[in-house]
């Protein structure tokens, strides 16, 4: 079978909620992927940070491999002997006192929301039914009917309602909407530290600082969406960090799973998880031994490997590079550690075409709505590799 082959049976079998590159990936080694005809890419998404190792990371792998073998699932009904660890070494590193573990990101920002509306009735006496969550626009934060009810785009909405209730929307970016959107019901304020699906947007310095002051004032918890910024991506552990924030609750997901895996976890001190009772939420998956020895190793290797002291110094260095595009068609070049994207002038005729161009050339990334092209490669990256795609970012800007 060829990739047309395999293009027509996804698309005859397959539901069409994407819009994906036509390339079949078949393998991945490190930053490097391959197609079913042989062809070498420079994998230059990671899975939007969810292979923030590479790809089969062999220590991951080998995790992967000897956990499979001798116990993979058991359902929270039985304790299992790798969560505990887990759990002790994820807080650990991130310096909360308890974790929630989910599968997917979604869920966990699921579980983050359901807990704050909890933590609203018991501590800020919020009557019941009553507590509000406080998004910003342009969010994303997963697929789920209660994420898209918050949502502002029309795509991730239009004919999916009706919706969950209890959110308020304020500008991102914007501490005085924040302030004023605050009332007595209000739970808390969810927003991402960087905006990566609404095109690598950066708030305004100090505007996480200033927005977790502003929570610690009202007594509303502060929730960072961590899921993609999370783990390295941004030249930090957590993209927070930057401004020295430490949310109330932290959800991450991603590549906690080593990118071959899909876990997830939602992070607290004990005065806010410790308020859920056994039997109030819980998932057949969730901590499950398979995904916890593979976490513990992708979590290990993320430490070991220095890949957040990587990740800063190549994304700085890789920044400073895309500034000397010369290029009528770019409006703005941006991001933090890894977390890059080139923004193009509206007459440049759309970031795909760019995307596509790239993909012929041997690099893989992703557009991010109409005008922004995102790079986001492993955190392993090296800086031979990133003059490599520079060479390759430069020649399609030179011949579009
Ligand atoms: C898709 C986007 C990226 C996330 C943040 C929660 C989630 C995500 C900050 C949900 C997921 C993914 C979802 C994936 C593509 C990708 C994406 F373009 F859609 F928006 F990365 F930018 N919070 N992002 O970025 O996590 O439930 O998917 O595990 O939907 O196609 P999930």
């Amino acid at each position: 079978m060829d990739t047309r082959d395999y293009i027509v049976l996804e698309d005859l079998y397959g539901a069409h909620n994407y819009h994906p590159l036509d390339i079949v990936l078949t393998r991945g080694k490190g930053i490097w992927v391959w197609d079913v005809e042989g062809k070498k890419y420079l994998d230059f998404l990671s899975a939007y940070s969810a292979v923030n190792q590479g790809h089969c990371h062999p220590r991951v792998i080998k995790a992967l491999e000897s956990q499979a073998e001798k116990l993979t699932l058991t359902s929270r009904a039985f304790r299992n002997d790798q969560w505990p660890l887990l759990a002790k070494e994820l807080c650990e590193l991130t310096g909360y006192e308890m974790a929630l573990p989910m599968n997917s990101g979604a869920e966990a920002v699921e579980t983050a929301i359901k807990i704050a509306r909890k933590w609203a009735y018991k501590k800020r006496g919020v009557p019941q039914d009553r507590a509000e969550i406080i998004a910003c626009s342009n969010n994303f934060h997963g697929r789920t009917i209660t994420l898209i009810s918050f949502s502002s785009e029309p795509l991730y909405r239009n004919d999916f309602g009706p919706f969950t209730p209890g959110f308020v929307m304020v500008p991102y970016g914007d501490t005085a909407a924040l302030e004023t959107a605050i009332n007595p019901n209000t739970a808390a304020f969810l927003v991402e530290p960087i905006q990566a699906e609404a095109g690598i947007i950066v708030p305004p310095e100090g505007y996480i600082k200033e927005a977790k002051k502003i929570c610690e004032r009202h007594n509303v918890l502060f929730i960072a969406d961590e899921i993609q910024t999370g783990l390295g991506r941004t030249g930090k552990l957590l993209a927070c960090e930057h401004e020295g924030v430490k949310p109330d609750v932290l959800v991450l997901g991603k590549s906690m799973g080593g990118g071959c895996y899909a876990i997830s976890a939602v992070l607290s001190p004990r005065t806010i998880l410790g308020l859920f009772k056994p039997g109030e939420h819980g998932s057949t998956f969730g901590a499950n031994p398979l995904a916890c020895a593979v976490a513990r190793e992708a979590l290990r290797v993320l430490v070991e490997e220095e890949l957040i002291e990587n990740s800063a110094e190549q994304g700085k260095y890789f920044l400073e590079k895309l500034k000397t595009l010369k290029s009528r068609h770019i409006e703005e070049v941006r991001g933090k550690g890894l977390l890059l994207g080139i923004e193009l002038k509206p007459e440049a005729g759309g970031a795909r075409r760019y995307c596509e161009a790239l993909k012929e050339e041997g690099l893989l990334c992703k557009e991010t709505h109409e005008n922004v092209i995102r790079f986001a490669p492993p955190l392993i990256i090296k800086q031979k590799d990133l003059n490599w795609a520079f060479k390759r970012v430069h020649q399609v800007f030179k011949k579009i």
